[in-house]
């Protein structure tokens, strides 16, 4: 593929040693450069063509600069971008009674980051505990899981269980007490009077896509009814149709109290995260206790509309149910000598490799060789998570060489 910028164009290993001079070392990209994406294909600056499964972290569940998205983001960045919450505008309200309506909540609190939002949820907790549930000043409690992943703040990582996101960032917030995941007894047994809510992700994503019991999610409900403690939904990498569902918890039928978005709430174009909850939560913030320069931006509320209308429009949810299904039935036909199993919903999955199979890091480097982006997550894990926006024929292509790499 010719280059058409009157600029120099650097080559994959110009730039990858470009970055490893000039750019913090942490992270460990596989050894891809990518310069171009359309849909669920990506291309490098040699011209090489892949199939992205992993949608950055399924932030581009609508596919790569999906037309719908990109055009209303290119027509508001010809009209108005940033106007600050110190002023209305006139795209927030719009997108707020969207999403409002998508969550089925009352109201919605706009972010930029994941991570953001999980900070806002964690203080709309603790004040709802304190003002509305009659905590004591400054005990209140916010129960976790082993192995979560809801961010890098120095809060978020304060109750992580993974030492490489903790070492060293010490001194830590107090006030959160880990469980075991998947384990509802641990979950009853952690609760106190001054527990203001349970914190989780209904898939954990990071630990390797593990898919909690079927009826984990209901017994979280009923536990926090009993308890008067607000069921905290992490729906950050699970959200907008990636698991079959608009949510992930809708497969288990039950609501939780707040619901945490953002990665494809931004169409896979900018960042935009939220909190959803009823008034009787939400109400807990007023003016000038919470905000973000950029949250809730018109730039960002015209691309996150159009980003939800295209998961209604083109039913990314069904897609998604009824592609991911097929996908795990090839997975587990192709009998694979080295995987040990294969689990998630929707098209959220993950291949576990048995460990003489060695490290995953082989195999998603192999893929990429022939043409398939997957990121290994733990040492033996790889994770495939393509836009929803796939076909089956593209699929079957990937599944063709996954079963050859797996072979
Ligand atoms: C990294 C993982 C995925 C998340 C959940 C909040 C956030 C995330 C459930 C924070 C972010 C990311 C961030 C990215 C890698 C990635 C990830 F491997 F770490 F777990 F997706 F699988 N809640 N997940 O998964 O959102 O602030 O990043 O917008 O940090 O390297 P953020």
């Amino acid at each position: 593929m010719g280059c058409c910028c009157k600029k120099k164009c650097y080559s994959s290993a110009e730039l990858m040693h470009m970055e490893h001079t000039y750019g913090a070392h942490n992270y460990h990209p596989l050894e891809v450069v990518i310069s171009k994406a359309e849909g669920v294909w990506v291309w490098d600056p040699e011209g090489k063509k892949y199939l992205d499964c992993l949608s950055a972290y399924s932030a581009v569940n609508q596919g790569h600069r999906h037309p719908k998205i990109i055009k209303a983001l290119k027509d508001q960045a010809d009209v108005l971008t940033l106007t600050s919450r110190a002023f209305f505008n006139d795209k927030w309200p719009v997108f707020a009674k969207k999403l409002a309506e998508y969550t089925g909540k009352d109201m919605v609190l706009p972010m930029n980051t994941g991570a953001e939002a999980v900070e806002t949820a964690l203080k709309m907790t603790r004040r709802w505990g304190y003002e509305k549930k009659g905590i004591p000043a400054d005990k209140a409690e916010i129960i976790v899981m082993k192995e979560n992943f809801h961010g890098r703040t120095t809060t978020i990582v304060s109750f992580s269980t993974d030492p490489d996101a903790r070492i060293n960032y010490g001194p830590f917030t107090p006030g959160f007490k880990v469980v075991e995941y998947n384990d509802l007894k641990a979950v009853e047994a952690a609760i106190t009077p001054n527990t203001a809510g349970i914190l989780l992700e209904p898939i954990q994503g990071e630990a390797g896509v593990f898919v909690p019991f079927d009826g984990y999610l209901k017994g979280i409900r009923e536990i926090c009814d009993k308890h008067n403690v607000l069921f905290v939904c992490d729906e950050v990498q699970t959200g907008f149709c990636r698991t079959g569902k608009k949510f992930a918890f809708m497969h288990e039928g039950i609501v939780p109290d707040v619901i945490i978005m953002g990665k494809a709430l931004g169409g896979g174009v900018m960042p935009v995260s939220a909190v959803a909850a009823n008034k009787d939560i939400m109400g807990v913030f007023t003016p000038g206790t919470h905000g973000s320069t950029f949250g809730g931006n018109p730039l960002a509320c015209a691309v996150a509309t159009a980003a939800l209308d295209v998961l209604t429009e083109e039913k990314l949810d069904e897609k998604a149910e009824e592609l991911g299904k097929y996908f795990r039935e090839r997975l587990v036909k192709m009998k694979s000598p080295k995987v040990d199993i294969v689990r998630g919903k929707g098209l959220l999955n993950a291949v576990v490799l048995k460990k003489e199979a060695g490290k995953a890091r082989i195999y998603t480097t192999a893929l990429k060789e022939k043409g398939v982006l997957a990121k290994e997550t733990h040492e033996w894990i790889i994770r495939f998570a393509p836009p929803l926006t796939v076909t089956k024929e593209e699929l079957d292509w990937a599944l063709d060489i996954i079963a050859e790499v797996l072979k």
